[in-house]
């Protein structure tokens, strides 16, 4: 093989450090999301190979050394030398930023498009890759690694330290991608067991069929070694799993499945008693947080069918008006999946799909997939639940509609005093500015003397807040914590959210370590998740943490922040220490939570971000939902909130 790289090589090289110089740019951060963002990656590669009918089963595993592999069964990574660059194809997907023919549709149809920054942004950030291509009768391998040039006096990354070796003969086919991800560029190199499990359990709903196997070789419990992800059922399944604790409407979950105008549409759907709606979408495998085109087509077919079919029933009268689109969806669970070409992905988080053609395509195979299952006498009982679950849920609104009317003119006058428990801050600047939504007005009181009031505003809140999950929209209206929290933040709630007109840029919640301050936490993600998304998908919201433990010696006093800390403290201290476990935030004087807690210059704070927005659906169902088994099981498991660290990301000290 040729190894005289060409100019337009070399650049490419320079293109994987520069990869290195700002890591951010290519998988969003250096922390615990951004590490598990390469493993994803390198998944995604295996899944298109599977999503486009070359491969079946997929396993991933993590090795004790804290590298991973993911292996496919796919046709290999091709070994042969590209004409004009004069490199292997393996060096190529490895090497160069956005390698491969994933832009021009010819090897692939559809593929994970912006998530596939690729291979070789891991190869950059990883310290060694190794990669074993099974193609053609050969058995190739190839090794890759990240070094400092002695000559260049920098950190050289991805360079290519074998050429592409024949290894064996093999009738097998296949790829398997072995990585080290670099612990120079990674705050946190360690794989959470957890988190990949979950993602490689909906990589399997998504992909009906497909076969996951998850090996941890680090894991002792031989139980939790080795597992497997498939699911016959693909998005029905999910469904289904999404509902397990809660209370379905009727036991189907709704299927519909085709092609319209190049868009290939997947859809399952089930209402449960609940109020609220869940739907998940994703384009191309990849999740849209923030819904878009595909996600409106669904909505507006969805109602114009159920409308229809109202008509032609009789359930709706010619007097009638028609009912309104979230009437139908009340207490709908539904996951939504569909394959675009070229997909434009919008939004802050580039979780909102952009591209105008997608929306009339979903419209009208929903709307026919729809009639064509509701006029289906088979799905008679199905047809009638949903339509009399959305008269009852028009009532309601109907009869809030007035209430809110007639409360309006008598609501200028109280929404004065709602405001009053509000010490805001004097500062003008929104983007500095910070709310403390403070549990209990003892802790209120110390917060309020002990900030700094120039961009530190206060609310404390009484008691629990009501939980959202089995409310409507009205009665979540008329309390007064949620009232206070709506007016304080200006923004508005629900389809009149407006995150411009956010006073605070962080909106800390701070509750005790314990049980009620983990449910008072809960509620109140619940209902921003689910009135003000937004302030969460743009990382607006902050859990505060406040020490666990004061160490003192002599005039000496040191803060712990959880256990592990605890027993480095001990540890360096010497002998002669007392410990004090605070059991609350009342236990704190003003000016010691000010030092703990509040101050940006020592604080810990976690930013709440929508890592899997399923799991965090499931969260909030299940320590709000009514069945209260599973609710049992899961607050005796993640005691301590805290803990549910896929879902809140610790940012560490500020
Ligand atoms: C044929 C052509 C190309 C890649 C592959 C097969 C291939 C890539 C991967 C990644 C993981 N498993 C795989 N199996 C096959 C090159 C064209 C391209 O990059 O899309």
């Amino acid at each position: 093989m040729s190894k005289t790289y060409s100019a337009s090589m070399l650049k490419v090289l320079e293109g994987l450090d520069a990869v290195r110089m700002r890591p951010g740019m290519y998988i969003g951060s250096t922390g615990a999301r951004g590490l598990h963002h390469l493993l994803w990656e390198i998944v995604d590669n295996a899944v298109d190979e599977v999503a486009n009918g070359y491969a079946r089963s997929i396993s991933v595993e993590l090795h004790k050394d804290g590298s991973a592999s993911v292996e496919d069964d796919g046709r290999g990574m091709p070994v042969d030398v590209h004409p004009e660059l004069g490199i292997t194809g393996v060096e190529m997907i490895f090497t160069r930023l956005h390698a491969g023919g994933k832009f021009d549709h010819q090897n692939y149809a559809y593929s994970g498009g912006l998530h596939g920054v690729g291979a070789s942004v891991v190869n950059a950030l990883s310290k060694w890759v190794v990669v074993d291509s099974c193609i053609g009768g050969g058995h190739y391998r190839m090794r890759f690694e990240s070094n400092y040039d002695e000559k260049e006096k920098k950190i050289t990354s991805g360079r290519a330290v074998t050429p592409l070796q024949r290894i064996s003969a093999t009738r097998r086919h296949g790829t398997r991608v072995t990585f080290l991800p670099d612990d120079t560029v990674f705050e946190e190199t360690k794989f959470n067991a957890e988190t990949v499990r979950r993602h490689l359990r909906e990589v399997a709903y998504l992909n009906k069929g497909l076969s996951i196997t998850f090996i941890d070789e680090r894991e002792k419990d031989p139980e939790k070694q080795k597992m497997v992800f498939c699911f016959e059922g693909g998005l029905a399944d999910f469904v289904s799993y999404i509902n397990r604790d809660k209370t379905p409407l009727y036991p189907n979950v709704l299927m519909l499945e085709g092609m319209q105008d190049d868009v290939r549409i997947s859809v399952a759907i089930q209402h449960t008693d609940d109020y609220s709606e869940s739907i998940l979408s994703y384009v191309n495998n990849i999740p849209t947080a923030e819904g878009g085109t595909h996600e409106m087509g669904f909505k507006a077919g969805f109602t114009r069918a159920l409308n229809d079919y109202a008509r032609k029933t009789g359930a709706l009268k010619e007097k009638d008006n028609n009912l309104m689109g979230e009437d139908y969806r009340e207490g709908i669970t539904a996951v939504l999946t569909t394959f675009v070409r070229n997909p434009q992905f919008e939004g802050q988080t580039k979780g909102k799909l952009g591209n105008t053609e997608v929306r009339p395509a979903v419209e009208s195979f929903t709307y026919a997939k729809v009639t064509e299952y509701l006029e289906n006498l088979k799905n008679a009982e199905v047809a009638s639940a949903i339509v009399e679950k959305a008269l009852r849920a028009c009532k309601v609104r109907e009869a809030a509609r007035k209430a809110k009317e007639v409360a309006r003119a008598k609501n200028q006058i109280d929404a004065a005093p709602l405001v009053g428990k509000l010490s805001s801050c004097t500062g003008r600047k929104a983007e500095e500015n910070e709310m403390f939504i403070v549990e209990g007005d003892s802790a209120g009181g110390s917060a309020k003397q002990g900030r700094d009031r120039r961009f530190q505003a206060i609310l404390p809140i009484r008691g629990k807040p009501l939980n959202v999950e089995k409310k409507r929209i009205d009665q979540v209206l008329a309390n007064e914590e949620f009232r206070s929290i709506i007016t304080a933040l200006g923004t508005g709630i629900g389809e009149d959210f407006d995150l411009k007109s956010l006073k605070y840029h962080k909106v800390i919640i701070l509750s005790d370590a314990d049980q009620d301050g983990a449910h008072i936490r809960a509620i109140l993600l619940t209902f921003f998740y689910r009135y003000m998304r937004p302030l969460i998908t743009e990382g607006h919201v902050y859990i505060g943490m406040p020490p666990l433990y004061r160490v003192a010696k002599g005039d000496k006093i040191v803060y712990a922040y959880d256990d592990k800390e605890l027993a480095q403290v001990t540890k360096s201290i010497g002998r002669g220490y007392t410990i004090q476990r605070y059991k609350g935030l009342g236990e704190m004087d003003p000016s010691q939570l000010w030092e703990t807690t509040m101050n940006p210059e020592n604080r810990q704070l976690m930013r709440v971000t929508l890592e899997n927005v399923a799991e965090a659906e499931r969260l909030v169902t299940l320590l709000m939902g009514d069945k209260v088994e599973p609710r049992r099981d899961y607050i005796t498991t993640y005691a301590d909130f805290n803990k549910v660290d896929t879902f809140l990301e610790r940012e560490g000290k500020e």
